[in-house]
């Protein structure tokens, strides 16, 4: 990790930049593809499939006994853990419930606001190096709340055809029934445009590598609503002189195992205890069945030693962390300071880990510095607000006045005219 001791303000955000790397060129890549669906179906996903998962899938969606038999696969401790976390998500997102709204903002003027679910919605879950079956209760838990009427989830097959056993257990375990096999760029086209057997929906959740990304852009200019603009995961640890070191290793790794392209970044007032981090870092480091991707993220990551707490908190909130971890005694008056972060975790006995899979929150979280202007995936995501309104006669005689007088002054004749030829008729 590089180290800055006191840099000067003019030059954080430069030190703070992520190592993301433009889309462009994928783009130009995953535009074909996109297209390809578009035009040809499954069959095209089929080649797809064939060319980059190197298997050829003839049923894309996964059966019952294919269910059936994968959850038999998975050991009963995994299930019974991840039954807790889907209730603990349950929970938190049950409570996310807006009541509607109805108020008369004149005399005979209703206005009301009521939350509708998004009718369909598309899940993707990568496969890869780590099978994110914990992404599916993320995302699969607040569309079953929402109500989501259709709810498809994408994950690709692996060399033998057969998605990994604990996502099929956890699609099954929220409820979902479409699962089928396709992944990467296919899997979002499949998904935007429809093909024989995969249904188009109306927005796509989830992570994935570029090519998923670079999809997931393309398809939102071109009528697919999605859930956030995606890059690397990322943290940032705060840590005062009385956290512990094994602690602070701990969660920076954390991080660091997702992938060479996570970010993590330490930030402390506590320059006496970064030996000690740096031999922790070290020891634990060298434990992990991961150690390789770990150590090449770390290589993007940096250590800021601060002055004083104020500039620490202004540090964080140039930095916009996906994810926040606050090691502090003051932990929650640090994090009543902060106004960008997608998810903060307070106190030493709360490591994003348990985010991460079970305590509620949801872990699809904005990277990339879009906390400044994004929130994670709730129940939100899966719900549009509709605003409804009633006028009574006597309300528009009321208010009708005032919209003739705007209409005429913005040239609109026919807005006008709406309201005088009701206006005439309630006289006549
Ligand atoms: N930290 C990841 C989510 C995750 N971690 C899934 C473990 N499994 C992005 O927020
Ligand atoms: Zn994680």
């Amino acid at each position: 990790m590089k180290e800055y001791i006191n840099p000067k303000k003019e030059n954080w955000e430069e030190l703070l930049k992520r190592p993301t790397e433009s889309l462009h060129d994928i783009r130009k890549i995953v535009q074909p593809i996109m297209d390809e669906v578009k035009n040809n179906g499954d069959s095209s996903v089929k080649n797809y499939t064939e060319k980059f998962d190197g298997i050829s899938i003839n049923d894309l969606l996964v059966t019952k006994k294919e269910i059936e038999a994968a959850s038999k696969k998975v050991d009963q401790k995994l299930k019974d853990a991840i039954k807790v976390a889907h209730e603990n998500i349950t929970r938190f997102h049950k409570a996310q419930k807006i009541t509607d709204l109805r108020t008369e903002t004149m005399p005979g003027v209703l206005c009301e606001r009521k939350s509708v679910a998004i009718p369909k919605v598309g899940l993707y879950i990568p496969g890869g190096t780590a099978p994110l079956f914990s992404t599916v209760l993320m995302l699969a838990v607040p569309a079953k709340i929402a109500g989501c009427k259709e709810i498809v989830l994408c994950s690709p097959p692996d060399k033998e055809g057969n998605i990994h056993p604990a996502i099929l257990f956890t699609a099954e375990l929220a409820g979902i029934t479409k699962i089928y096999k396709v992944g990467g760029a296919q899997a979002i086209a499949a998904m935007t445009y429809g093909t024989e057997s995969i249904p188009k929906v109306d927005k796509i959740f989830g992570p994935g590598n570029q090519y998923v990304t670079a999809a997931k852009q393309l398809a939102s200019l071109d009528g697919a609503a999605i859930d956030m603009p995606a890059g690397p995961s990322e943290v940032l640890v705060y840590a005062d002189e009385d956290a512990n070191p094994a602690f602070i290793a701990a969660d920076l790794l954390s991080q660091a195992e997702h992938g060479v392209d996570s970010q993590v970044i330490f930030v402390t007032t506590a320059q006496d205890i970064i030996p000690t981090l740096q031999k922790e870092i070290y020891h634990q480091l060298s434990e992990l069945p991961r150690w390789e991707i770990a150590d090449r993220c770390l290589q993007n990551s940096a250590v800021f030693i601060l002055k004083e707490e104020k500039e620490c908190i202004d540090l964080i909130n140039i930095y916009a962390p996906e994810h926040l971890i606050l090691l502090t005694k003051n932990a929650r008056e640090i994090a009543d300071k902060i106004e960008n972060a997608g998810s903060i975790f307070i106190g030493y006995y709360t490591p994003e880990s348990a985010g991460d899979y079970a305590s509620g929150t949801n872990h699809t979280l904005p990277t990339n510095g879009a906390a400044r202007a994004y929130s994670g995936v709730s129940l939100d995501s899966f719900i549009k607000n509709i605003t409804y309104q009633e006028i009574t006669a006597e309300g528009l005689q009321k208010l009708g006045p005032y919209v003739e007088e705007m209409a005429e002054a913005e040239s609109l004749r026919a807005h006008k005219n709406a309201v005088t030829v009701r206006l005439n008729s309630i006289k006549n």
